[in-house]
C-alpha cells in the first residue's frame, strides 16, 4: 500500500523517464530506430529500473495510466527524430497487459499518431508471449486492427516461453525479436548458434524483420552478420540512456 501511493505520486508529479537503447542495421550499421524504455526517477532512490518496480505497477491500477504516458511521450520524441533521419525513425514503445484491456488502445495508438504527425510504421509496439497468454481472445481482434492501422508489431523476448511458434502462425507481428538469453550464449554455445540461426531462418518464411537483442561484443556482432540477421540492440551500440544523451551520439547533423 505504501508502494502504491508513492506510485500514485509518482504520476501525478511526473516522476518517471524514458530512456532510448539505440538499434542498428547490421549490414550497414546505421540506425534504424529505437526501443523506449521506461525508468522512475525516484526523490529519494535516484533512478530506478523496471525490475525494481514494473512487477507492481503491473499488478496496480496504474498501469494503463503509465502505459498511455509511455506511448505518447514515446510517439512525441519520435516526432523530432523521424525528422532527422528522412522520416524513418522507429520508436519501439513496451506494452502492458492493461493496455489491451481499457478497450481504446487502437483508438489512442492511433490519436498519438495523428498528434504527432507520425507514419504509423514509425511505431513499433512489443508485445511479449506473456501478455498474449494471459488475454481473453480480443487481443488477437486489437492487434489485427493495429496491423490494419500499418502499425508494426514486435514479438518480444521471442524464443523464452513456449508458445512462441503456434503464436508466430496466428498472430499479426512484423519482427521477431531473439532475447538475449541466446544472443549472449552465442559464443561458447553452437546449441544457441544454432537456435539463432533457426530463428532468422524461421523469419524469412513468415516474410517478418528479425532483431537480435543484447549483442554486448564484436564476435556476437560479426556472428550475426555472417548468419544474416537484420537489425541488432545491445550495449556495443549502446546502453539505454537519456534523449539529449541519444541524440548526441546518434542524431547529431
Ligand atoms: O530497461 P530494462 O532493460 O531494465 O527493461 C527491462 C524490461 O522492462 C524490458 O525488457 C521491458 O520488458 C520492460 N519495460 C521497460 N520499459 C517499459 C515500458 O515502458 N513499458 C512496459 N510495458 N515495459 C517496459
Ligand atoms: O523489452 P526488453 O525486456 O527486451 O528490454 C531490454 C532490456 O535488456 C533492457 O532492460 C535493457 O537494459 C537490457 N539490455 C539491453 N541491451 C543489453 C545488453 O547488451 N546486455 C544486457 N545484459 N542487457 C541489455
Ligand atoms: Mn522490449
Ligand atoms: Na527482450
Amino acid at each position: 500500500r505504501q508502494f502504491d501511493a508513492e506510485l500514485h505520486h509518482a504520476v501525478e508529479n511526473e516522476e518517471f523517464e524514458l530512456f532510448y537503447q539505440p538499434q542498428i542495421h547490421l549490414q550497414t550499421g546505421t540506425l534504424v530506430g529505437a526501443e523506449a524504455l521506461i525508468r522512475w526517477r525516484h526523490p529519494q532512490k535516484g533512478y530506478l529500473a523496471p525490475a525494481a518496480f514494473l512487477p507492481l505497477l503491473e499488478a496496480s491500477s496504474l498501469a494503463g495510466t503509465v502505459g498511455t504516458w509511455v506511448l505518447r511521450r514515446a510517439c512525441e520524441q519520435a516526432s523530432l527524430w523521424r525528422q532527422r533521419d528522412e522520416g524513418r525513425f522507429r520508436m519501439g514503445v513496451n506494452l502492458f497487459a492493461a493496455q489491451f484491456l481499457t478497450g481504446d488502445l487502437v483508438e489512442q495508438v492511433q490519436q498519438s499518431i495523428d498528434q504527432y504527425h507520425l507514419l504509423p510504421r514509425n511505431v513499433e509496439l512489443e508485445i511479449t508471449e506473456n501478455i498474449i497468454l494471459n488475454q481473453d481472445g480480443t487481443i488477437l481482434d486489437t492487434l489485427r486492427q493495429l496491423r490494419e492501422a500499418g502499425v508494426c508489431i514486435a514479438f518480444d523476448d521471442f524464443g523464452t516461453g513456449f508458445a512462441s511458434l503456434s503464436l508466430l502462425r496466428d498472430y499479426p507481428v512484423t519482427q521477431i525479436k531473439i532475447d538475449r538469453s541466446f544472443t549472449s550464449n552465442m559464443c561458447c554455445s553452437t546449441r544457441d548458434e544454432a537456435t539463432v540461426a533457426a530463428t532468422i531462418g524461421l523469419a524469412r518464411n513468415y516474410d517478418l524483420d528479425v532483431i537480435a537483442e543484447g549483442i554486448e561484443t564484436e564476435e556476437q556482432l560479426q556472428k550475426l552478420k555472417r548468419i544474416g540477421c537484420d537489425e541488432g540492440q545491445g550495449y556495443l551500440f549502446g546502453k539505454p540512456m537519456p534523449a539529449v544523451e541519444f541524440e548526441k551520439k546518434f542524431l547529431a547533423s
